[in-house]
């Protein structure tokens, strides 16, 4: 396979500093290579240019932090990544989780200017769905599926002009930390989400046999993996680690039946903060994570 590699360094979504440094933790952790020696023809496409906060002023007249530069970064990544053939898989690394706005809508774009219906696996402790009016941080991190359903900032939510993700198209995984207003909206939308109660009670397996049964209309699939689904023992490198998560086979066994249906044509790895990490831990169980997405059966 072809695969594409872009770091979106933004950590202009998130509440605390050291996302932007995930794109340069990742290829430390030798992604490329490891793709290489699964058999990939690997290209890194270098990163998009995002503004350094310090250089910002943060408080702006919309109230959602750092709007106008979040804004401008999804539209360039948005067409980034729209640009790359339908053939190509793209692996972007994020930087915060405000990056799969662009991220989707680029790849749902590609070789089709008004968007192919496309499902997501977001795999993430939160189910980030606040509006700018639910959210109790005004962090854009938390936004990013509310804007992909055509909700909130009227800029962010068109970034692939009419085209919108559906809500029977999304399926979240490892879900533990739902705000409340944000609990209302998702019940109402009917999108389904898989707690790490659901993960402990039917296991991954069966989660993996039904999420594939639910998305079987979609022509692509994208898997949006958030670090901080993983439990913070394997991944201690996130700005928002929640107790009681994936384990490491847990995240695992789903990249590899993921592998194995053949389907997933995308994917972000978001969230690697290695200013909060231990010697690069979580870049590298996210690379192990990529390579199982993309790898083949051991036997
Ligand atoms: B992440 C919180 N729900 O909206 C909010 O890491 C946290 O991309 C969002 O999943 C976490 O600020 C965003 C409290
Ligand atoms: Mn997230
Ligand atoms: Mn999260
Ligand atoms: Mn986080």
């Amino acid at each position: 396979m072809n695969i594409s590699i872009l770091g979106i360094p933004m950590d202009l979504g998130a509440g605390r500093r050291g996302v932007d440094m995930g794109p340069s933790a990742l290829r430390n952790a030798r992604l490329a290579a490891h793709l290489r020696e699964l058999g990939h023809s690997v290209t890194d496409l270098g990163d998009v240019a995002v503004p350094i906060p310090e250089t910002l002023d943060k408080h702006q007249a919309s109230g959602l932090v750092f709007l106008e530069q979040i804004q401008q970064a999804s539209r360039v990544t948005a067409q980034r990544v729209a640009a790359l053939p339908p053939d190509v898989f793209p692996l972007t690394m994020g930087g915060d989780h405000s990056i799969s706005m662009g991220t989707v809508t680029g790849n749902a774009l590609r070789g089709s200017p008004d968007g192919v219906r496309t499902g997501v696996i977001w795999v993430d402790a939160h189910t980030d769905y606040n509006t700018p009016e639910t959210s109790p941080s005004g962090n854009i991190h938390g936004m990013p599926v509310a804007h992909l359903t055509g909700q909130g900032d009227p800029v962010l939510s068109s970034l692939g002009g009419a085209w919108r993700l559906r809500p029977e198209d999304i399926v979240m995984i490892g879900i533990r930390s739902v705000d409340r207003m944000e609990r209302e909206l998702l019940r109402e939308a009917g999108i389904q989400a898989y707690t790490m109660k659901d993960v402990d009670q039917l296991g991954m397996s069966r989660i993996h046999a039904e999420t594939m049964e639910r998305l079987s209309g979609v022509e692509r699939l994208h898997v949006s993996f958030d670090a901080d689904a993983l439990d913070p023992s394997v991944a201690p490198g996130v700005g928002t680690p929640v107790a009681g998560g994936l384990t490491y086979r847990e995240g695992h066994l789903l990249m590899e039946l993921l592998s194995e249906s053949g389907r997933v044509t995308s994917m972000d790895i978001v969230e690697v903060n290695p200013i909060l990490d231990t010697h690069n831990q979580t870049a590298e169980v996210m690379v192990g994570m990529a390579a199982s997405l993309l790898g083949q059966r051991i036997l």
